[in-house]
């Protein structure tokens, strides 16, 4: 029945984390068949609610429950039907009596799961409610994706109180970066740091999209089973949707190992795909009143909602900056300037563009090289290589020395290589290279820091895990993007016009 005993640091992506067969103990857990037969119950609800596994399941819900709770719970049903949705109820007295209880209700195959949770405080809720908007209004007012999430990391602190608060972005090869941190004084910094794809992995991800907000309130809080693990058809409760599913024991590790007791996160979704998270830390046990955690969801929603808008924006003006640099070029080349003799500035303005750690110019027998890069001989060899791609289009690799052996020996300089051939002739070429992402990048993960061995060894800490990730990246640098890679054809059309006008002007002149 235990899920985490099948699972060890290596297959990490295929351990079953929506069905652990246990949840947290901040809730407990009912579900019921189509027919509203008790189905499945956690060990906690006798506890909570009264009802007790060995005598409920089978047995229809009424039997159990007031009349006005279950009437309360199926007048929601419709929210929650045939969709991933959840439909809430606050402040129910679902027992008939002073104890009042949130309740969430959603659909899980062939169950309805009910899910109840204790009252705890509901002041903070309706100050969260209050905050929203003026909050949203602040994010919209800055003006770059980094402003935006600062803006945004200092509001879901405002607005969930936890210690710590990182906007966490996915990159395209699934590692994250801190983006923006709101923390109290005194605090480790993660600003800015870089952390490995695997350290959320794959699945986590997956289930992120689906279920947008996951607590975990205490990482050394008890846990419950559900009884019984397998469903009459042999197949456990998928608790995807669920609020209380029992967290990956690898993960409570991994949160211990960095000193969290309690952790939240909120999904910040773009055009559906996992855009990045709003990663909460607590150094106590922490948990939210539904209604809090419901604004901060709505809060999320609406950040996500004014990232897309600036995201589009700047979209927009990386265009206009491949304008500007197409007329540049061009200009200098009418007046008769060689870009080849103001190099510096070509390579600046390209810069604005497309991110590299080193270029090279080589055209007729010139070689120009600015930054980290190949040294002229090895340029020389290299071009041999790049002569036989095609002639009219941009060859990329964020692994240079995969394709190429010789490479190797420029690993650190130059992992991954850019070429743009600026003429039809035995190529001219201008090549952008970019460093080993991993020693490129700040990744999380001190060195410095003592490693700690827990349970499933010294691996789960976010230094361990970095040395393994820096073994799967050895050689690479970070990807070229989709952007990039359509400023760059841009940019190798603008220069193989920009030279064969200067070749007309000098043919002309011979004539
Ligand atoms: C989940 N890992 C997560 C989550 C985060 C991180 C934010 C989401 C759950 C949560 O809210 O806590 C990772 N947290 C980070 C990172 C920072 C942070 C990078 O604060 C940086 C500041 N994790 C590993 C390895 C494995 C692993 C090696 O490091 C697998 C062997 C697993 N992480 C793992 C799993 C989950 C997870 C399985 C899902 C937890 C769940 O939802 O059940």
């Amino acid at each position: 029945s235990n899920a985490s005993q099948t699972v060890d640091l290596s297959n990490c992506d295929r351990e079953p984390i929506h069905i652990p067969g246990r949840i947290q103990f901040f809730g407990c857990l009912i579900a019921v068949s189509q027919d509203w037969i008790i189905t499945h119950l956690s060990g906690n609800a006798t506890e909570m609610i009264g009802l007790d596994p060995d005598t409920a399941i089978g047995t229809p819900l009424r039997d159990h429950l007031p009349p006005e709770t279950i009437h309360a719970v199926r007048s929601r049903l419709q929210i929650a039907a045939h969709s991933d949705a959840q439909a809430r109820l606050f402040n129910v007295a679902a027992l008939n009596d002073e104890r009042l209880f949130d309740i969430v209700v959603h659909q899980s195959g062939s169950n309805w799961v009910i899910e109840f949770e204790p009252k705890t405080e509901v002041r903070g809720a309706q100050e969260a409610a209050w905050a929203v908007q003026p909050l949203i209004a602040r994010v919209g007012r800055r003006k770059t994706i980094e402003g935006l999430a600062e803006e945004g990391a200092k509001s879901v602190k405002a607005l969930s109180g936890f210690d710590r608060v990182m906007v966490y972005r996915f990159e395209e090869d699934g590692s994250g970066t801190v983006l923006a941190e709101a923390k109290m004084p005194g605090m480790q910094p993660f600003l800015g740091l870089r952390f490995p794809a695997s350290d959320i992995p794959q699945q986590a991800r997956a289930l992120y999209v689906k279920n947008p907000i996951r607590i975990i309130s205490d990482v050394e809080s008890e846990v419950f089973d559900l009884i019984p693990q397998q469903g009459p058809d042999g197949t456990p409760l998928d608790l995807t949707m669920s609020v209380t599913r029992a967290v990956s024991p690898i993960h409570l590790e991994y949160l211990r190992n960095m000193g969290v007791c309690a952790s939240m996160s909120v999904s910040i979704l773009k055009d559906g795909a996992l855009w990045g998270l709003f990663a909460c830390h607590h150094n106590s046990p922490r948990l939210l009143a539904y209604e809090q955690r419901s604004m901060i969801e709505l809060f999320a929603q609406l950040f996500a909602y004014e990232l897309a808008l600036k995201e589009a924006e700047q979209d927009r003006a990386e265009a206009d900056q491949a304008r500007v640099l197409h007329d540049q070029l061009m200009a200098q080349v009418s007046d008769g300037r060689s870009f080849v003799n103001n190099f510096e500035t070509v390579a600046e303005d390209i810069r604005r563009v497309i991110g590299f750690d080193g270029i090279v110019l080589s055209a007729e027998d010139r070689f120009v090289s600015l930054g980290s890069t190949p040294t002229e001989d090895e340029f020389r060899e290299l071009t041999r290589f790049l002569n036989t791609s095609a002639a009219s289009s941009v060859f990329h690799t964020d692994c240079l020395s995969a394709r190429y052996t010789p490479a190797e020996d420029y690993v650190e300089r130059a992992a991954g290589a850019m070429a743009l051939p600026i003429s039809r002739r035995p190529r001219d070429y201008i090549v952008l290279f970019r460093r080993e992402v991993a020693r490129a990048v700040q990744w999380g993960g001190n060195p410095d820091k003592p490693v700690e061995a827990g349970p499933n060894g010294v691996r789960l800490t976010p230094r361990k895990s970095f040395e393994a990730w820096k073994q799967i990246v050895k050689g690479h640098s970070s990807p070229w993007s989709r952007a990039e890679l359509n400023a760059a054809e841009a940019l190798r059309v603008t220069l193989l016009e920009a030279i064969l006008k200067v070749a007309d002007a000098a043919a002309h002149e011979r004539k």
